[in-house]
């Protein structure tokens, strides 16, 4: 069979864009550490918030050396606790639950982002190597408040840090 010239330049490009495709959803599914939020955290029905021993005083917890918990709990139209505060060069899990609809949690200018939906509980660990501030914003619509559903998580300098 005799193939163009001009053929086959465009079955080399047609080719190479299907490559190129694949590469790309491969790269965002594996390479840009991007990761599905799964039900490794648990579940905790909402009406149980109040009595749980995690969620009941949403807090942070000094587990051991660097290691740090945050429980977090989302409602309508607040983050509890508002302020998360942390100590540089601290691995922080979050978990994070929903008091009554689906929100979400997202440290902004990072890929730290999860949906909090009401019965699961979310869990994301973090290693934070520099003081910061983060904003946290609910990026999931939850309703007429949905706009100042906000938080902060604030990574302070070690010699500034009082404790958990
Ligand atoms: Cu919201």
């Amino acid at each position: 069979m005799d193939i163009q010239k001009h053929e086959k330049l465009w079955l080399v490009a047609g080719v190479a864009f299907i490559v190129l495709l694949i590469a790309t959803v491969v790269y965002g599914t594996v390479g840009a550490g991007v990761s599905m939020v799964d039900d490794s955290g648990g579940t905790i029905a909402p009406d149980e918030i109040p009595d749980d021993d995690r969620f009941g005083e949403p807090r942070v917890e000094h587990v051991e050396g660097d290691e740090y918990e945050v429980y977090v709990v989302s409602r309508m139209f607040i983050f509890q606790p508002g302020t998360v505060e942390v100590p540089e060069g601290s691995t922080v899990t979050f978990y994070i639950t929903s008091a009554d609809v689906i929100h979400g949690y997202q440290l902004v200018g990072t890929n730290v982002n999860t949906m909090v939906i009401p019965g699961q509980i979310a869990e994301i660990t973090v290693e934070f190597d520099e003081p910061a501030e983060y904003g946290v914003v609910c990026n999931e619509y939850c309703g007429s408040g949905h706009h100042d559903m906000e938080g902060m998580v604030e990574v302070v300098p070690e010699d500034e840090w009082e404790g958990a």
